[in-house]
């Protein structure tokens, strides 16, 4: 095992990891801006480093920097957490390269999900169910796009290769408006991503996001660890979470998450990953792979008791990998809430000092945050300070749960959308289960 470890990350997450490596008797160094000089989990790791100045390119994303924290701290692996650069594979490549171990995948698996045309095909040579479409790149020619179109049926969507999480996409309708948004799709992603190619699915127009975790080794090991519906979202940001997804068959769920696994072994893939799903109509279709821990990774620990930062370590160390997929036994039902620092009914950030902070407990109640009475949420970064989770034997005792925790939280100071999530926990189609991706938006959109 390793034994130190440097952490390339910031709030809950860094903590998080932090967690893990102190239970592996691990040390830890963590790497900061200087915004984040006063953090507590800076303050309990081992040692620590500042990067840079505040803005996220100077410091979170400064690969040199990085590369020699983990040089003059003697850290043996790097683990990128999420966002940033978890999903680089060029500093995979790098941290490798000056003889360090990635926390994650191999570069070229990084890059092949990168790309999201590759991973599609990938996917279709493992046998996974993808979103009808263009085999593959679109052509230059008109006419053979819009052949690909008819075939497809309207209304398709024109995804750029590059993009990914939402970005880069445009729903087309009609015919006559097909060429225009090819064009207007391959210009904007030359510019944001430096890869014009552009693909085409058709349009699921109101589907559910349901997504599987995997883990594996590398060595063809690969066992998955159910589903989260993650459908509940504003603008492609989360906002609930929830394992298992309500309403969906077990049996095609554990078929799914088979072919997942068989493609991960296919693939010969290393770590933890994500297959993200549209679910429409009872059917499965893939739309991207993430090669990264999510965010809600927690209510996949809360279902399976496995700990999933930490899987991550002891694979990215070697250990042989002793998980099979008998041992993955699902109970119980797990809810994860995003407390973000924000306006509750704009949406705007609200960074600044918190005053008052008092965190909710009690049974099946988990709390994930960095934050602390007397911190400052800075304003350079992601909006969300905390986690907050909760389990039951079913939905209903976890929504329950949830009420109550959000009930008895305080923060002042800053403002959340608390309000926003205990308004959700009331809500009948939320607690009916099964929303689609327009859901949130529709009410918000409804709101007074
Ligand atoms: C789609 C889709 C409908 N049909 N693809 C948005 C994020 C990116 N991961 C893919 N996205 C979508 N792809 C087809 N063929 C609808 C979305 C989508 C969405 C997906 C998941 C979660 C939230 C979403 C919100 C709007 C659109």
């Amino acid at each position: 095992m390793f034994e130190k470890i440097l952490i390339a990350n910031r709030g809950e997450i860094a903590l998080r990891i932090q967690r893990a490596c102190r239970e592996l008797g691990i040390k830890t160094v963590v790497v900061h801006s200087e915004a984040d000089r006063d953090a507590k989990y800076v303050r309990l790791a081992d040692e620590s480093v500042c990067i840079g100045p505040a803005p996220a390119r100077d410091s979170y994303l400064n690969m040199p920097a990085i590369i020699s924290a983990a040089e003059v701290t003697d850290s043996e692996a790097i683990h990128p957490g999420y966002g940033f650069l978890a999903e680089n594979a060029d500093f995979a490549e790098r941290v490798e390269k000056s003889g360090f171990v990635f926390i994650g995948p191999r570069p070229e698996s990084i890059r092949i999900m990168g790309d999201k045309v590759c991973a599609k095909q990938a996917m279709i040579e493992a046998g996974v169910p993808v979103v009808p479409g263009s085999e593959g790149a679109l052509p230059e020619d008109p006419d053979e796009i819009f052949r690909i179109a008819r075939e497809v049926g309207y209304p398709v969507i024109i995804k750029a290769a590059g993009g990914g999480g939402g970005r880069g996409m445009r729903v087309v309708y009609t015919e006559a408006a097909l060429q225009n948004a090819v064009a207007m799709t391959r210009n904007e992603a030359g510019a944001a991503f430096n890869n014009p190619e552009v693909y085409m699915e058709k349009f699921l127009e109101n589907p559910r996001h349901i997504e599987i975790q995997i883990l594996a080794d590398g060595v063809r090991n690969a066992i998955w660890l159910g589903e989260r519906d993650c459908s509940m979202q504003r603008r492609h940001q989360k906002v609930i979470e929830e394992a298992p997804a309500p309403g969906i068959a077990r049996r095609l769920i554990e078929r799914i998450g088979e072919r997942c696994a068989d493609a991960c072994r296919k693939m010969n893939y290393r770590g933890a990953g994500t297959f993200e799903f549209l679910y429409e109509n009872g059917e499965f279709f893939f739309i991207e792979m993430n090669t990264r821990i999510q965010v809600e990774h927690t209510i996949t620990e809360m279902v399976t008791g496995i700990d999933l930062v930490q899987q991550q370590i002891k694979i990215a160390a070697g250990e042989k990998f002793l998980l099979r997929q008998r041992d993955v036994v699902f109970k119980g039902h797990a809810i994860e809430c995003r407390i973000n620092a924000e306006d509750p009914f704009k949406f705007t950030p609200s960074p600044g000092r918190i005053t008052n902070w008092h965190t909710p407990g009690g049974p099946g109640v988990r709390m994930d945050s960095h934050v602390f009475a007397g911190y400052t949420v800075p304003p350079n970064y992601d909006s969300m300070i905390a986690k907050l989770i909760t389990y039951g034997d079913t939905r209903e005792q976890a929504i329950a749960r949830m009420e109550i925790a959000l009930s008895e939280m305080v923060v002042e100071g800053v403002q959340t959308n608390i309000p926003l999530h205990r308004e959700l926990m009331q809500d009948a189609r939320f607690v009916e289960g099964g929303t689609s991706i327009h859901y949130l938006e529709h009410k918000l959109s409804q709101r007074p």
